[in-house]
């Protein structure tokens, strides 16, 4: 395989930053090789799970979201899309079709009243089918929001022990302006004087054993909170975030390039918007 010389002295990238200070590498485009990479991920026989929810009225979303991925996910690698719904056969109507060596496995699960509880339960409803099948199936687990649209390459770049992605609305604002838990009586608390980036809660992922223990500990750490009667501001957002921060453990962070808004404008450093958030009615979908 050929390609340039990586030089010292010249770093693809010198207006982002590219590294945490434990080491853990910030992903931005230009800073990466798809094809070196590629090349890696092809000789190890790594397969790959994307899982999503699709709950409630959250299913119209669904179809969108999966074409999309075909385009842009892993283009060319086996995946195996997860699909957590309540609504199995309305999934199988949508009739959504995938290339060869990728696969739609539909999981039936229950639906809260509560929609904090239906994003927060996710992380239960992962872990507990990490045991079950993941760790049998794939080797690598991407866990994303349903409502939102591929539009440029994502591929193994992402892919690490354990990721999560800055989010787009706070990664140039300083640790005051995070919106972590603040109240010392939560699970998920941080003070004031601590934390590194914040990370989104929607677009996290790793090896199958790494989601475990994230999803697992995330989903504990509510159930403490819930039978003391206090819940997260962020919800499993809040969570998340604490764990990486006293984990110091993102093995790699993505750029909001993986993770837009367009409610956040555009910026010269952002090179690619490769995954991006559709516009909801907040109301219609909460009710
Ligand atoms: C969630 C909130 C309000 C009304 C409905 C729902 C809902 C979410 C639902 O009825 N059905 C459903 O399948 N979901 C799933 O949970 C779906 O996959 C969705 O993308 C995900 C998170 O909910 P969402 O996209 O409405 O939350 P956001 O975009 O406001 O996102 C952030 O904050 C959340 C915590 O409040 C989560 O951390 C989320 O991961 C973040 O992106
Ligand atoms: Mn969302």
């Amino acid at each position: 395989m050929l390609y340039p010389k990586p030089e010292t002295l010249k770093p693809p990238r010198t207006d982002v930053l590219t590294v945490s200070p434990w080491l853990a590498p910030i992903v931005w485009e230009g800073s990466f090789n798809t094809e070196i990479l590629n090349n890696q991920f092809r000789q190890k026989g790594w397969r790959v799970g994307l899982t999503t929810f699709a709950i409630k009225k959250y299913i119209r979303f669904l179809k969108p979201f999966i074409e999309t991925a075909e385009k842009f996910f892993m283009v060319g690698l086996p995946v195996n899309y997860y699909v957590f719904t309540d609504q199995a056969s309305n999934v199988t109507d949508l009739n959504i079709i995938v290339g060869t060596g990728r696969q739609i496995i539909i999981l039936e699960v229950p639906s809260y009243e509560r929609w904090q509880d239906v994003t927060m339960r996710r992380m239960q409803m992962i872990s507990d089918v990490c045991q079950q099948r993941f760790a049998s199936e794939v080797d690598y687990l991407v866990c994303v929001d349903v409502d939102m649209r591929f539009q440029d390459h994502v591929g193994v770049e992402i892919l690490s022990d354990v990721f999560g992605t800055l989010h787009p609305a706070f990664f140039v604002k300083g640790r005051d302006k995070f919106t972590y838990e603040r109240r010392p009586e939560s699970q998920a608390y941080i003070p004031e004087d601590e934390g590194d980036f914040y990370y989104a809660g929607g677009y996290f992922g790793g090896k199958v054993e790494e989601v475990y223990k994230l999803t697992n500990h995330c989903h504990h750490a509510m159930l403490t909170d819930k039978a003391n009667n206090i819940e997260a501001i962020w919800h499993d957002e809040s969570y998340l975030n604490s764990y990486f921060l006293y984990n110091k453990k993102p093995t790699k962070i993505l750029s909001p390039e993986y993770l837009w808004n367009e409610m956040d404008g555009t910026a010269f450093y952002l090179r690619k918007i490769r995954f991006i958030a559709l516009q909801k009615n907040m109301a219609e979908v909460r009710t």
